[in-house]
């Protein structure tokens, strides 16, 4: 019986949580421009506008390729929708796809 009633705790915070965690995945991309690619430094240059998750002014600044396949995937020019974060200290681009 506990056992029963724990999967359904657990169903109902899943169904509770899911679309909260769907809404935060939407969120979480922002636009930019990269204008550079140091592939020997794993860095992608990106302009962006402000960054609220950082309380960051629009600026180019250098990102973290956290997988060396992006250095390859963007090149100067691109238009770019990226997420940034912040790992081990450093800033990070941990997904990015070229925007239409
Ligand atoms: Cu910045």
């Amino acid at each position: 019986m506990a056992g029963s009633l724990l999967a359904r705790a657990a169903v109902a915070l899943t169904l509770i949580f899911a679309p909260l965690a769907a809404i935060a995945e939407a969120d979480e991309f922002e636009i930019g421009l990269v204008t550079k690619v140091d592939e020997a430094g794993g860095k992608i240059f990106i302009k962006h506008g402000p960054l609220r998750k950082f309380e960051m002014e629009g600026m180019t600044m250098a990102f973290r390729a956290a997988d060396p396949k992006m250095l390859k995937a963007v090149k100067p020019g691109d238009k770019v929708r990226f997420v940034p974060d912040r790992i081990d200290g450093q800033f990070t681009v941990t997904k990015i796809e070229k925007a239409r």
